[in-house]
């Protein structure tokens, strides 16, 4: 220090200790909001994104269950007035999977039931099977809410059928696919008196991995199988692809929201797609985007019971007549709700597409 006018004063070019203190306080605390993400996600610069996630997901994780689970997701929901109905499907602590009905106003906040209401088959080949029961989708059909959902055995896995018109009482209408399918989505419409559906056959590690459509008079007895799309089209659905959602009726054509795999380095990446279907003839495909609609992005979609995967399982109408909720599995691990416009994605399909196998 200086003595001027018998006053101490600071040397020019000395640092004033405090508020170098200042300015390290600040520094180091803009640089922890810079890095403080409220959840990890990369920005892969893609453009054009069609939906939006929900900033509250994941919307239903294990902790959110009324006993204690490993996880719950891949669940159908279907809306049944002013509430959003999901068939929930969870494992508990032990791995074993529970169908619970959980119920919505808002479709963010779900109370979830406590009642199982569908127990794994017990017999040969089904019994034993950690997976058991999953993957459930809901359509609304002449008063009725019919789910499907898979079944696993040591052979291959099946589809089975049940339908409720309350979420209360539930009535089995048995497996309606032969061994060896995944992923079953019912019309909420009957074509010339035939009720029709998408499925994946054979698809477990073997040459399938298509999506079809089947036809039946009475949903239990199912033919008349078509072609609709074949994996490959593009890069990110090269493995295999399989319905998501059941399909949308639009003025256009009925949307279908896909799961569509690719392989690579490190494991197999669930990304989703979407086409649109003729309206009469709904093995045909009239649109169909070239980029996939989503893939794994958010911490939630990578880190989990199998890592990179979103997987759709439901489409339901949303806020407006043009906003469509849609609900996705998480890494295998919670269930989550992104949503997006109607008009925007019939569009997209319709410019993009056919888009089909040969096409590109
Ligand atoms: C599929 C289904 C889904 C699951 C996905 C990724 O074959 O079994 O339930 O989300 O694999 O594990």
């Amino acid at each position: 220090m200086r003595k001027k006018n018998g006053v101490k004063t600071r040397q020019k070019n000395m640092v004033d200790k405090e508020s170098l203190e200042k300015k390290y306080t600040a520094t180091m605390s803009s640089l922890a909001e810079s890095l403080a993400f409220p959840s990890w996600s990369i920005d892969l610069g893609r453009k054009g994104a069609l939906i939006t996630r929900s900033v509250h997901n994941p919307i239903i994780s294990a902790k959110d269950l009324p006993f204690e689970a490993e996880c719950c997701f891949n669940s159908g929901a279907v809306r049944v007035g002013d509430e959003i109905v999901m068939i929930l499907n969870c494992w508990d602590a032990e791995w074993v999977p529970h169908f619970l009905v959980a119920r919505s106003r808002d479709g963010v906040h779900f109370d979830i039931g406590t009642r199982s209401i569908v127990s794994p088959p017990d017999e040969y080949p089904y019994a034993g099977r950690r997976d058991g029961i999953f993957d459930t989708r809901i359509t609304t059909l002449d008063g009725w809410h019919y789910v499907t959902y898979n079944v696993s055995s040591s052979l291959g896995g099946r589809i089975r059928l049940i339908r409720t018109q309350d979420f209360e009482g539930f009535e089995d209408l048995g497996f309606i696919t032969s061994i060896d399918h995944r992923n079953c989505v019912i019309f909420p419409e009957t074509f010339d008196g035939l009720y029709a559906r998408l499925e994946r056959p054979n698809g477990e590690g073997s040459t399938g991995g298509d999506i079809y459509l089947s036809y039946s008079p009475d949903l239990r007895f199912w033919g008349r199988t078509e072609l609709v799309l074949q994996k490959g089209t593009r890069y990110w659905e090269s493995f295999k692809i399989g319905p998501g959602a059941p399909p949308v009726k639009t003025e256009q054509g009925w949307l279908v929201l896909y799961h569509g795999c690719r392989q690579h380095m490190n494991g197999i990446m669930y990304n989703a797609g979407a086409m649109l279907l003729d309206l009469k003839n709904p093995a045909k495909v009239i649109g169909k985007m070239r980029a996939c609609l989503m893939w794994p992005e958010e911490d939630y979609e990578y880190r989990g019971n199998v890592p990179q995967v979103v997987f759709p399982t439901a489409a339901v109408m949303g806020d407006s007549s043009d906003e469509l909720f849609v609900y996705y599995g998480a890494a295998d691990s919670s269930i989550c709700l992104a949503t997006l416009s109607i008009e925007a994605l019939v569009e997209r399909c319709l410019t993009d597409g056919p888009c089909l196998p040969g096409q590109n």
